[in-house]
């Protein structure tokens, strides 16, 4: 088995590749970023300290998104256009604002005072859910690809961390039904514990 994909269960930016490499054969290094042991080895891989990392033969490569690339290269899994590449960096935007909000409250920050920094992850996240609502009734995130993978980790994560809420979005909820019973969905699924 070649390919060795270090993270952690819960990670958004290591699920999408999870759900990317479901039908590759690949050896999962489960890690905490935050317990000194695996943060060592981790800081030993990747000088950013962050998850998701790949190892394939003598190569190492760090931030999901080349991941992807490596991977797309190698398996042509789709071809992507300009729309395709904003439309992924947007959601991977309001994930890293999802993450950095996590951090926060994971420091003992309220995220609710009304901060100029905080507001603006926020304003992010549903900044970019506004602008994802007309795809998601289209074909970019009605197929199966990264793009939709990648959304629907993110989703699935923040509702789960209790980052931000769809209450007022229906074509969240619907997209996240539409694709909960995915094999890689399942497979990958966040533990309940
Ligand atoms: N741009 C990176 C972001 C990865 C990222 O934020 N990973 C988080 C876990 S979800 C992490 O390792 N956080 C630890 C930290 O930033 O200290 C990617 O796409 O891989």
């Amino acid at each position: 088995m070649s390919y060795i994909l270090y993270g952690s269960l819960t990670s958004p930016f290591v699920r999408r590749l999870r759900m990317l490499m479901h039908d590759l054969p690949y050896e999962f290094r489960e890690m905490n970023v935050f317990e000194a042991q695996d943060a060592t080895l981790l800081n030993k891989i990747n000088p950013l300290n962050q998850i998701p990392v790949l190892q394939h033969h003598e190569k190492t490569i760090w931030d999901s998104r080349q991941i992807f690339q490596y991977l797309n290269e190698l398996h042509q899994f789709q071809e992507l256009n300009w729309q395709d590449e904003n439309l992924l960096t947007s959601i991977e935007g309001a994930m890293d604002s999802g993450i950095t909000l996590l951090l926060m409250k994971r420091s003992g920050m309220n995220i609710d005072e009304n901060y100029m920094f905080t507001n603006r992850q926020k304003d992010r996240i549903e900044s970019v859910l506004d602008y994802l609502k007309p795809h998601l009734n289209g074909r970019a995130l009605e197929e199966w690809n990264f793009a939709s993978m990648t959304f629907y980790c993110f989703l699935d994560w923040g509702l789960f961390r209790n980052v931000f809420s769809i209450e007022k979005r229906p074509e969240c909820r619907k997209f996240l039904d539409i694709h909960a019973n995915r094999p890689s969905v399942i497979s990958t699924a966040i533990p309940k514990v």
